[in-house]
């Protein structure tokens, strides 16, 4: 169900983002498979801020054997008592109702307004503020658009995932060529997406590049803490005891 979210979270909670689970992967599975039984589980909330999956097709890809894994992991963290929530990535915004009943997560659509405390603070995956790469954005707006998904998801599984592998392959041509800078989050963006949140506090993911940033926005200090991609270890952010610290699981 896509409902809308402004609440207070309850402590502690979790912050992860671009895991890009693949059955390729497996330190990194491994990775989540030890921060589900451990952090997780002792966690009240877990905010997962996209790109969890190398790609999601569509939720009739739940019938391969891994991603079967992957929702039973899920499943087992909320059946305990761990609310998850899911906020889209690039890479996984076709993640929809099948998979929501599967696993007891719930999506979220951005931007995701919570409350840390007595702090407002912004979610969101974080490809929306790399606006200076107009190829992507051009390409994002293709493929968000409801119609165009709606035609893709009924193609067959198979041809689905041939198009995808064949937009992996450009994307990643077409990364090599970019500038570094051009894949990184554009500063007006930033300070439009704060002053549109009216909060001083941004959690995001998407670029891979784990820092914590500040910015003066209308002479206001406002803080963006940008969250690590997994290879092999499990990064993530926790909010407890009124403070946000980084913690890596290493299994
Ligand atoms: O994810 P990351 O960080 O590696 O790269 C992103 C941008 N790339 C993407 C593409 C995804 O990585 C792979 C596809 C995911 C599948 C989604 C499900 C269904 C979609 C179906 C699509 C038809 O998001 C990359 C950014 C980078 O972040 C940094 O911000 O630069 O953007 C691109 O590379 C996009 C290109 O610039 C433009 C898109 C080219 C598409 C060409 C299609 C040709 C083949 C079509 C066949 C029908
Ligand atoms: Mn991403």
């Amino acid at each position: 169900m896509i409902a809308p979210h402004s609440t207070q979270v309850d402590t502690p909670a979790l912050f992860i983002a671009d895991l890009h689970l693949c059955a390729a992967q497996t330190a990194t599975t491994l990775a989540f498979e030890a921060f589900v039984a451990g952090p997780a589980r002792q966690a009240r909330q877990l905010y997962i801020l996209g790109d969890l999956f190398e790609y999601w097709a569509g939720d009739d890809d739940l019938g391969a054997p891994y991603h079967q894994h992957i929702a039973q992991q899920l499943q087992s963290l909320t059946r305990h008592g761990t609310a998850v929530h899911f906020v889209a990535g690039n890479r996984d915004f076709l993640v929809g109702e099948r998979f929501c009943a599967a696993t007891g997560v719930q999506l979220v659509t951005e931007p995701v307004h919570i409350t840390l405390g007595d702090r407002a603070a912004v979610l969101l995956h974080g490809d929306i503020l790399c606006t200076d790469d107009h190829a992507y954005q051009a390409f994002r707006e293709q493929v968000r658009d409801p119609a165009w998904q709606a035609d893709f998801l009924a193609r067959p599984l198979d041809e689905r995932r041939a198009i995808i592998e064949n937009v992996r392959a450009h994307s990643e041509a077409g990364k090599r060529e970019k500038a570094a800078q051009i894949m990184d989050v554009n500063d007006a963006a930033v300070i439009a997406a704060f002053q549109r949140a009216g909060c001083d506090l941004m959690i995001h993911g998407h670029t891979h590049r784990p820092a914590t940033h500040q910015h003066l926005v209308d002479g206001k200090a406002c803080e963006r803490w940008v969250l690590a991609d997994w290879h092999g270890t499990a990064p993530y952010l926790v909010w407890a005891d009124g403070l946000l610290r980084r913690e890596t699981l290493s299994p």
